[in-house]
């Protein structure tokens, strides 16, 4: 199978005509050959995007709801195939992917559609002498880019409020996992999305991602990776003031006081840790539990880490899929390996699964202080640590002691402390009781090294919007 670019409404290939392949994670084998695009077909994307902007930007909204509805129906009556497909391409589990990736690309369609019927923009009286208010414009080209971990629902979090307000766009998904992304454009076709409004241009990061960032008629850059990476395109979105949104790596602490239910806490902060194999930005990784209930948490724990299902995607009872790719495999395995240098206890898992593609076992370490690599830098696998502490200000102090700040999860029942420790906390979401609910009004986005801004809800509509101030002279 081969995919193509998706430009002016058209499936094209490279202006180069060179492909690289793309490999299924849970065989290693190649399934498709994927763009291996450059600048020359990203300048062509955002030509195309250009050229539809003005009328784009001018359908009503009502219009552009229309459009959008129908596809989020298209990509719900698909989302079984596009579940298998995502699977396939990421190796996650397909339950999953059914469960949480496709359902989640949906809602962003079905969200940010119906939320530009409502987006009120606001007016300011001054005294009797004048009139202020807010106009709201698309800017024109959307640049998108997005990783390979949640890959539709990702890259929909961007494409839906981008044209939903009226911008046109240029996406780059990972190279890594092109397919669902190539379905949604054969899916917008049939929605109905004029030509030119959504563009996917396939390639490498460094190249096809690099080339988008820095072209000079892409005034906005919405960008879901890594924070190295994150790094870099802001570098270079910079000196040409574009507009930027960085989502970027997560270390998130699980905080577990002796007063919660354990059980729930337990059995959720499990799923946390392990999830599409621990790749989710929002992943709980460090679990800090009060040293009463330590060793109980950790013995049960360890069994249900113990107890998850790993093997093949497909099928329906595999609970813990393969990671991404051979490298990842490596780097993950890399960690593991330093944590036992670092004097850490593997209490479960440690070790690649014997099968082909690339697979390791759900792992949780002891035994590390805060200031272990392990316990600093992201790990985007089936690796957890547990630790224990003393009193509330230690908890707050290890849970705040990285350099990054996308999401928390706390777990106790004393309500004063929940809102004292959730305020304390360095980051952009904190859940008490609960992981990875969301509703997608609320803004969405990292502290410190986790990001830069907010989206989610109206935050994206005025991310993808500008604010124009008009002020009319009354009287
Ligand atoms: O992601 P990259 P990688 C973390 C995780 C992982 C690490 C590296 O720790 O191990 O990042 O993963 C595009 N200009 N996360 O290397 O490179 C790239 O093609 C423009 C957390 O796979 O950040 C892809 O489309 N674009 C994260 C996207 O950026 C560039 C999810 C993300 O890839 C580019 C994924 C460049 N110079 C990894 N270089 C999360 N926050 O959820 C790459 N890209």
């Amino acid at each position: 199978m081969r995919i193509s670019n998706f430009i002016g409404g058209e499936f094209v290939a490279p202006k180069s005509g060179a492909y690289f392949p793309d490999i299924n994670p849970a065989t290693a084998q190649p399934i498709a050959d994927v763009p291996d695009s450059d600048a020359a077909d990203v300048d062509a994307a955002v030509a195309a995007a250009k050229n539809a902007f003005p009328v784009w930007s001018r359908t009503t909204a009502e219009e552009r709801s229309r459009i959008l509805l129908r596809l989020a129906d298209l990509i719900e009556q698909n989302l079984d195939d596009l579940a298998r497909i995502e699977s396939r391409d990421n190796g996650k589990p397909l339950s999953l992917a059914r469960a949480l990736d496709i359902p989640r690309a949906v809602a962003n369609f079905r969200f940010f559609a119906t939320a530009i019927l409502h987006h009120a923009s606001a007016a300011h009286i001054t005294d009797t002498t004048a009139l202020n208010y807010t106009l709201r414009q698309p800017l024109g080209v959307a640049g998108l880019i997005s990783p390979w971990n949640l890959p539709l629902y990702l890259l929909s979090w961007k494409i839906a409020p981008a044209i939903a307000s009226g911008n046109t766009c240029v996406a780059k998904p990972s190279e890594l996992t092109p397919l669902t992304a190539d379905r949604l454009a054969q899916l917008s076709l049939e929605a109905g999305v004029p030509a030119g409004v959504m563009n996917i241009v396939h390639g490498y990061g460094a190249k096809a991602g690099a080339a988008l960032v820095e072209h000079r008629d892409v005034p906005m850059i919405s960008f879901t990776g890594g924070t190295v990476t994150g790094a870099r395109v802001a570098a270079s979105a910079a000196p040409m003031f574009k507009k930027l949104s960085l989502e970027l790596g997560g270390k998130n602490p699980t905080v577990v006081f002796a007063d919660a239910d354990l059980n729930d806490a337990i059995r959720t902060s499990l799923r946390s840790a392990f999830w599409n194999q621990g790749e989710i930005c929002l992943c709980g990784s460090r679990v800090f539990v009060e040293r009463s209930i330590y060793d109980q948490f950790v013995d049960a724990f360890t069994e249900g880490a113990k107890k998850l299902k790993i093997g093949d995607p497909s099928d329906e009872s595999t609970q813990v899929g393969a990671l991404i790719s051979e490298a990842h495999l490596h780097k993950v395995l890399g960690y593991i390996e330093l944590a036992k240098e670092e004097g850490g206890t593997i209490v479960a898992g440690g070790s690649r699964v014997d099968r082909d593609g690339y697979f390791v076992e759900p792992t949780v370490i002891t035994g590390l202080g805060c200031d272990r690599r392990v316990l600093q830098e992201e790990i985007f696998g089936p690796v957890v640590t547990i630790t224990p502490f003393d009193h509330e200000e230690e908890a707050v102090a290890f849970a705040n002691s990285t350099r990054y700040g996308l999401s928390a999860s706390l777990w106790t029942r004393d309500l004063k402390r929940a809102h004292r420790v959730a305020a304390a906390i360095d980051s952009g979401t904190v859940w008490i009781n609960c992981w990875l609910l969301r509703d997608l009004r609320v803004p969405f986005g990292g502290a410190k090294d986790s990001g830069v801004g907010r989206e989610g809800g109206f935050e994206s509509l005025e991310f993808f919007t500008e604010a124009k101030n008009v002020c009319v002279k009354l009287g």
